[in-house]
């Protein structure tokens, strides 16, 4: 069976439980949500720092949690360098244990494949237990399945070129070229970058808030992923506000100032 054409919507560094903002990062979190069905995608991608710190209160989780099962779709967590995965992660704790049928999560820190194949997609991450030069978030990335889309989930700091100092988990030029995935999803950035090498799509998604042009809007990224066509990837901005009725726009219109 050939590939099919799917939707991805992607995110990451949403950083519930933040002290300076907490009530706007949970929004912020909750349009996330309703992008997915406003935009007709088939799995959510969450790449990393979903939760600010360790010790975000249940409440936090319990929410990060509702907001999943709100969607019939799967949605996948990588943990990031604000919320490890180890011994002691917030991922271990109670609310983690009821958490709905769609919620996944990267576990294991030499990396695995979440597979789902009613959209013909593995997906493929390596779970973060400590943020550090020696931790290479791309390191034992499988070939892909034949007849399957291979999107990679990857948290940290992608070094162009010209860069000459080591930070931690770090992303390297080369590595993103060589990276057997059709899509490479990032995070640790708060900004919406691309950082495509070859033939390799990569982007950072961004921060919810942290991309946008005002505090009105929400940006995540959508990448379609086509046999056809191939892999297209865009910003997709949304007020933040949730009137149902408010539809996807672009960086462009709030840019001119026309979008309310
Ligand atoms: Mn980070």
């Amino acid at each position: 069976m050939g590939k099919k054409k799917i939707r991805l919507v992607h995110t990451s560094d949403v950083h519930l439980g933040v002290d300076w903002r907490a009530d706007l990062s949970e929004r912020a979190f909750s349009r996330v949500i309703e992008s997915v069905g406003l935009l007709e995608a088939d799995a959510l991608l969450v790449v990393g720092d979903v939760f600010d710190h360790a010790r975000v209160p249940d409440r936090v989780l319990e929410f990060y949690l509702e907001q999943i099962g709100r969607l019939q779709c799967p949605v996948v967590t990588l943990p990031g360098n604000h919320d490890l995965y180890h011994e002691d992660s917030l991922y271990l704790r109670e609310p983690f244990l009821d958490a709905p049928p769609n919620f996944c999560l990267f576990e294991d820190w030499a990396g695995q494949t979440i597979s789902l194949p009613e959209l013909g997609l593995d997906l493929w991450g390596r779970a973060m237990s400590q943020h550090t030069p020696e931790f290479s978030p791309l390191a034992g990335m499988p070939k892909a399945a034949q007849g399957h889309w291979q999107v990679a989930l990857a948290h940290g700091h992608f070094h162009f070129p010209e860069d000459r100092d080591q930070r931690s988990s770090p992303i390297w030029p080369e590595e993103v070229a060589d990276a057997p995935c059709d899509y490479l999803a990032l995070g640790h950035w708060e900004r919406h970058v691309e950082v495509s090498q070859r033939d390799t799509v990569a982007f950072y998604s961004g921060s919810p808030l942290g991309a946008s042009p005002d505090d009105e809007h929400i940006s995540v990224n959508l990448a379609e992923l086509d046999p056809e066509t191939g892999v297209n990837v865009r910003q997709v901005f949304l007020s933040l506000d949730d009137d149902p009725g408010v539809h996807p726009i672009n960086a462009s219109e709030i840019a001119a100032g026309g979008v309310r």
